[in-house]
């Protein structure tokens, strides 16, 4: 076992703290906030009168499929708007995000990759701060696509826990010169509820470990980049080793998404469809139409969650 070879196939998640959006004494000494990334600031919103009802947040890596979730989240809660109204992205005056709001619900793209999100998170948490909501009441959600290990295309992972390229249950970050370690746990009650929700509407769904990486092609062992050093019996060993620690499914957010909100206390769920199997191949070939049908596969679990939540039938 070299040092990077953790065990991570019985991790005990530490205790989240008490919830809190933000923890950050300059926040209180500032006159004004700009939320630069979403074109929404204290100075000209008011953000209390726009977000204060929020309780779930779902966050996904592109906008189109972020304004779908939003449309469909309108007819799923039978959501009444005023006659000639219809849903805009209040975010429109940036284009690095899209932001729609359907009663409780925020539907927001985050782009690919971590930088793209945590930019994204910290806006999102002043936000809600700013809006005065409850940290304890709000839930975020992740809903993505991934490459699985071992399971047949089309299966929703929820994340048990994300782990870095080496494995490693927690996110590195460069603060002032020095290396910062968060972790990256999820919630297992919530990701049981989850579970029960997805069954009970019939959608392939396991629990399991998501490794997060940096990169789409090497740093998940894909053979199809522009550059690669490896061989193909290297890359199954990794990826097999990877398996074997109870690894479901590899994507791009899931370690920062997981340490950002169990830094601020706010429960969280990532559920990630599976493109492709990782242990039969690196391309992405799927016809596009079924492709388009499981990426609904997460947000037609989240529609059935929040609906029990909000006590709303079919
Ligand atoms: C899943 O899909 C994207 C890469 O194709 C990335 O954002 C991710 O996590
Ligand atoms: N997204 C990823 O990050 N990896 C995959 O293999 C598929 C989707």
């Amino acid at each position: 076992m070299d040092q990077n070879d953790m065990d991570i196939t019985n991790m005990e998640p530490p205790p989240s703290p008490k919830p809190s959006f933000v923890r950050n004494a300059n926040l209180a000494t500032m006159k004004e906030d700009y939320l630069y990334h979403l074109a929404l600031d204290t100075e000209h919103h008011d953000l209390k009168d726009m977000f204060k009802d929020v309780r779930f947040v779902c966050f996904g890596g592109s906008p189109s499929r972020m304004k779908a979730f939003a449309f469909y989240m309108v007819d799923e809660l039978k959501y009444k708007m005023v006659a000639g109204q219809t849903l805009e992205n209040i975010s429109r005056g940036s284009d690095r995000y899209v932001l729609y709001k359907v009663g409780p619900v925020l539907s927001v793209s985050h782009g690919m990759g971590i930088p793209s999100l945590s930019i994204l998170i910290h806006e999102i948490l002043k936000l809600l701060n700013h809006a005065g909501c409850d940290p304890g009441e709000v839930i975020f959600f992740r809903l993505g696509t991934s490459g699985g290990l071992g399971l047949e295309p089309g299966t929703v992972v929820i994340s048990e826990a994300a782990v870095d390229g080496l494995l490693r249950p927690y996110m590195e970050v460069a603060i002032l010169g020095l290396i910062n370690q968060f972790p990256a746990f999820l919630c297992p009650m919530l990701n049981n509820e989850l579970l029960d929700v997805a069954k009970s509407i019939g959608c392939e769904t396991v629990l399991g470990k998501t490794m997060c990486t940096y990169d789409f092609y090497e740093g998940q062992g894909r053979l199809d980049g522009a550059f690669c050093d490896f061989t193909e019996e290297d890359k199954m060993n990794f990826l097999k080793r990877a398996h074997g620690k109870g690894i479901a499914n590899i994507e791009m957010e899931s370690l920062c998404f997981a340490a950002m909100c169990h830094r601020a206390g706010v429960k969280s769920a990532v559920l990630c469809v599976t493109l492709l199997d990782r242990l039969k191949g690196d391309q992405i070939s799927t016809p596009h139409d079924v492709m388009e049908e499981w990426q609904q596969r997460p947000q037609r679990i989240m529609s059935a969650f929040i609906k029990k939540k909000l006590g709303i039938s079919d």
